[in-house]
């Protein structure tokens, strides 16, 4: 979270010098979205975040009306941070891309030669008012810059720049182009190679509705296939969302010296009413818990980074819990840093029910219905309204997730106001919800007969 203010999408994700730099889009003043700066935090293990001064604000003409999402990338010794310069004449907006530079991670000096990629190099390959978000990365001898445009029919684009030397950009080529159902727009778009994969990374705006998949108003998407850096095109195999939940969008991927891709995104959602504002709370926004990714038969899948186990206390351990139609509840369990482990038999049962965070009105209900293979989660009774844009109801979110062995392996890691839920290594749910009642108590419910093997409960101890 924010010290103070609005946050949304992650930026400049990168480990420099011996520690992870966080970056976000950030407005100091209010805790509503306004004129975008950089906020800045910085980590040695991902955990233990330190709050730096702000990085970028909006003071160039190239810049004025906002300093949007961008990407951070080192050469020489020097940081790099990219991102788009946002301007607003007579309502009409116009997006460049434009470069900063630091010696010492925090102070950026923005380039006298600003915006480096204009209207110019954009010519007929996008759309100069929707022309954003550059992630750089590095291929062979050369970098290569991806951003997200639309095309005169509204449909989203990504964008291939090429540099030697991170200061002049060339139009390379069209990486890839959605059709009519995947959106109006594409934003914040990633590309890596992983576990002999090329994976893009892209949160489209307004895709259509898949099955389960694509219920808000702005989606994350993840397309595996291969890259031809010959022609600068990548041959997508396979795409899917990334996260089943709520609040999950613009997420952004960095390399750390243990070579993991590590992923953080912000959890929220475009055009919903933000609780902490209308509640005066002077903040508004937060990351997920950062992610490992991999790829594994033909998905992108993410797991907590290993780094947050060794900042779990463990409390409580229980073994084999027969549930029934009758609720097994314990109380004062679920407290505002809890983490769950949990693994249940469900081969004897059709319906499995956890009601988290349970108080007398209200709580969060996840269920694994064994019949579809469908884990789902409601926050009908989670307390303060929140609502959105989508045609559907904001209540419940569904995915398909096999079993394990007839085992549903879950973890959950809850803050205050967000539950984080991996489901069997293969699927996540990522969601606000903000009670009005505190719920402790946490029930467990079976159709027929469910069998809780293990259930563990611990905390996160920097959250005290
Ligand atoms: N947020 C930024 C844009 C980006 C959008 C503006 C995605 O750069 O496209 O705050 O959430």
């Amino acid at each position: 979270m924010a010290p103070v203010g609005w946050i949304n999408d992650p930026n400049g994700f990168v480990y420099f010098q011996g520690e992870y730099h966080l970056f976000y889009q950030h407005y100091p003043y209010d805790s509503q979205w306004g004129p975008m700066h950089w906020g800045h935090a910085k980590s040695k293990d991902l955990i233990h975040w330190q709050e730096l001064p702000v990085a970028l604000a909006p003071d160039q003409v190239y810049d004025k009306d906002g300093c949007f999402s961008g990407s951070a990338i080192e050469k020489d010794g020097l940081l790099y941070l990219f991102y788009t310069g946002h301007v607003v004449e007579k309502g009409v907006t116009y997006q460049t891309q434009c470069l900063a530079i630091s010696t010492d991670g925090i102070h950026f000096e923005k380039s006298a030669n600003n915006p480096v990629i204009d209207a110019q190099n954009l010519g007929d390959k996008g759309d100069i008012h929707d022309f954003r978000d550059p992630k750089v990365i590095q291929h062979d001898e050369a970098y290569y810059m991806v951003v997200a445009t639309k095309t005169a029919s509204d449909e989203g684009r990504i964008l291939m720049y090429r540099s030697a030397d991170l200061l002049t950009w060339d139009f390379y080529s069209i990486l890839l182009q959605g059709n009519k159902d995947q959106g109006i727009m594409w934003e914040c778009p990633d590309l890596f190679h992983l576990d002999g994969q090329d994976v893009l990374i892209l949160s489209p705006i307004q895709i259509k509705q898949a099955g389960l998949e694509y219920q808000n108003i702005s989606s994350t998407m993840a397309c595996l296939g291969q890259m031809n850096w010959q022609t600068g095109e990548l041959k997508v195999e396979t795409f899917h969302e990334m996260d089943f939940g709520f609040d999950f969008y613009a997420p952004q991927t960095t390399l750390d010296a243990k070579n993991r891709r590590v992923m953080i995104a912000w959890m929220q959602m475009w055009d919903r009413n933000m609780p902490t504002h209308e509640l005066g709370h002077h903040w508004a926004g937060s990351m997920t818990l950062p992610r490992e990714l991999h790829v594994r038969e033909g998905r992108l899948i993410q797991k907590p980074v290993s780094d947050y186990y060794r900042e779990l206390e463990y409390l409580y351990g229980f073994e084999n819990i027969s549930v029934e139609a009758k609720p097994v509840t314990f109380h004062k369990l679920i407290k505002d840093n809890t983490y769950l482990h949990l693994v249940v038999d469900l081969s004897q049962t059709a319906s499995f029910e956890i009601h988290f965070a349970k108080s007398k009105n209200e709580g969060i209900i996840y269920s694994y219905d064994a019949t579809t293979s469908e884990f789902s989660l409601s926050r009908e009774k989670s307390g303060y309204q929140i609502t959105g844009k989508e045609a559907q109801p904001l209540n419940k979110r569904r995915v398909k997730v096999p079993l394990i062995d007839n085992q549903l392996v879950l973890e959950v890691f809850r803050d205050t106001s967000s539950v984080e839920v991996f489901i069997n290594g293969l699927a996540t749910m990522t969601s606000t919800f903000y009670e009005i009642e505190k719920g402790e108590d946490i029930s467990f419910v079976a159709s027929e007969k469910a069998v809780i093997g293990s259930f563990e409960v611990g905390r996160v101890k920097i959250s005290d």
